[in-house]
C-alpha cells in the first residue's frame, strides 16, 4: 500500500506526486518514518510538533465539541475495549434511543457552555434502516442551532453516509482505532478493512472525516507508529484526529487484561499526540477520551505537542470528562481560548 521507499527524508520534505486531479497528494508517511518521530529526543520531538502547529493553527486555541450518547449499550459487537458492549458485564445497561426533545436540550446547553460541535454517538454495529430516520432528525435539528454536527453510530452501508450528508451532517467519527496488525487482538467481530470501507463511504459523501484510534491497549510502540501512519496515509488524511487513551472499564476484556493499571507511561501517550501533529499538519488533533486520568500537567504537555481540540463536557459516551469548570480553569491557567 505505501508505494514510497522509506527516505531520510521526512515524508513533509519529499517531492509529491500529484493526484489525478493536479492537487498535490498528502505525503505518505510509512510506519518505520513515525517510529523515527517516536524515537526523537522527546524535546526535539515537542520542538518539531510546536513548529508544525504553529505553521498551520493558532497555537493558543482549542476546539471544542460535546459528546452525547444517543443510544446507550447492548452493542453487538465485542471490541475489547468498550463498556458497551452486551457480552461484557460493566453495569451499563441497554438503553432506548434518546428523543429528539433531549437530543436538542442537550446540544443547547453545550452551545451555551461554549462548545462549537455536538458529537452524538450511537452504540451499534451501524445503523438499522429504522434506526436512521430519527437520527436525521437529531442532525437537522442540531444544525439549526448552529452547531457543528458530528455522529458516530458505526458502519454505514449503501445511501446511508449520503442521507447524513443530506440531513446536514459535518463530520463522521469512525476511528481505525489501533494498528491493522493489532487489531484483530482488540476486535474480532469485524475487520479494519470494514472501518476503511465505511470512511471510504463517509468521505464519498461529502462528510469530513473524524477519524483516530487509542493507545494503552497493550500495543507496541511500532503498533502505535502504524496506526499513525496509516491515519495520515489516508488520502486526504482526516479533518479531525482523535487520540484516546484508554479508559479501563471493569468487565471489559482488557481491564482483565491489564488489571486496571496503565499500560503506557503518559508521556508515550504525549508523543504519540506530537507524531499525529506532525505527521497529519492541516488536522485537528483532538486530545479525547483518558484526560481525567492524564490530569493536568500531562495535558498541558500534549497541547505543547499539538493537540488543538477536545471533548468537553462532564460526560464522554458513558464515563466520565473532566468537568466543564475544571476545563475553563485549565484553559484560563495556560492561556488558551476557545477556538
Ligand atoms: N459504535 C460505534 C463504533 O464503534 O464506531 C460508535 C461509538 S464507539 C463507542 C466510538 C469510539 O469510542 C470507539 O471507536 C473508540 O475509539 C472509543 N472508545 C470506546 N470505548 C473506549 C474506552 N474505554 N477508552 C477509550 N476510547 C474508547
Ligand atoms: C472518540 O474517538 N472518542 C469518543 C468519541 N470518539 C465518540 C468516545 C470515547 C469513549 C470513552 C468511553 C465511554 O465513555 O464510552
Ligand atoms: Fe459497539 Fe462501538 Fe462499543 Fe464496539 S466501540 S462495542 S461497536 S459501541
Amino acid at each position: 500500500m505505501l508505494d514510497e521507499p522509506t527516505s531520510i527524508l521526512s515524508p513533509g520534505q519529499r517531492t509529491r506526486e500529484p493526484a489525478g486531479d493536479g492537487h498535490p497528494r498528502s505525503p505518505r508517511w510509512t510506519p518505520d518514518d513515525v517510529l523515527g518521530l517516536f524515537e526523537l529526543p522527546f524535546a526535539d520531538l515537542l520542538f518539531r510538533a510546536q513548529q508544525v502547529h504553529r505553521a498551520h493553527h493558532d497555537a493558543n486555541a482549542v476546539q471544542l465539541s460535546t459528546l452525547l450518547s444517543i443510544k446507550t449499550g447492548g452493542c453487538s459487537e465485542d471490541c475489547g475495549y468498550c463498556p458497551q458492549a452486551a457480552r461484557y458485564h460493566t453495569g451499563v445497561d441497554n438503553e432506548a434511543m434518546l428523543g429528539l426533545g433531549a437530543v436538542l436540550d442537550a446540544a443547547r446547553a453545550a452551545k451555551d457552555a461554549g462548545a462549537t460541535r455536538f458529537c452524538m454517538g450511537a452504540a451499534w454495529r451501524g445503523p438499522k434502516e429504522r434506526d436512521l430516520a430519527p437520527v436525521l432528525d437529531m442532525v437537522r435539528g442540531v444544525k439549526a442551532l448552529g452547531l457543528e454536527t458530528c455522529c458516530t453510530l458505526g458502519m454505514l452501508k449503501d445511501g446511508q453516509a449520503e442521507a447524513l450528508a443530506e440531513a446536514g451532517l459535518d463530520y463522521y467519527n469512525h476511528n481505525l482505532d489501533t494498528s491493522a496488525g493489532f487489531y484483530g487482538e482488540i476486535v474480532t467481530t469485524r475487520g479494519h478493512g470494514d472501518r476503511l470501507d465505511t470512511l471510504g463511504r463517509v468521505r464519498g459523501a461529502g462528510i469530513h472525516v473524524c477519524c483516530g484510534g487509542i493507545v494503552g491497549m497493550g500495543e507496541s510502540r511500532r503498533e502505535r507508529a502504524a496506526l499513525i501512519a496509516e491515519l495520515a496515509s489516508l488520502d486526504p488524511p482526516p479533518e479531525s484526529v482523535p487520540i484516546n487513551h484508554l479508559v479501563q472499564v471493569e468487565g471489559t476484556p482488557l481491564h482483565a487484561k491489564l488489571h486496571g493499571e496503565r499500560a503506557i507511561d503518559p508521556l508515550e501517550f504525549v508523543r504519540t499526540i506530537a507524531a499525529a501533529r506532525i505527521s497529519m499538519p492541516s488536522s485537528m488533533v483532538r486530545l479525547s477520551a483518558g484526560r481525567r486520568e492524564l490530569g493536568e500537567a500531562v495535558q498541558a504537555l500534549c497541547f505543547l505537542a499539538g493537540a488543538n481540540s477536545v471533548f468537553y463536557g462532564d460526560r464522554l459516551l458513558v464515563t466520565g470528562n473532566p468537568d466543564v469548570e475544571a476545563d475553563r480553569a485549565l484553559f484560563e491557567k495556560l492561556g488558551l481560548e476557545p477556538a
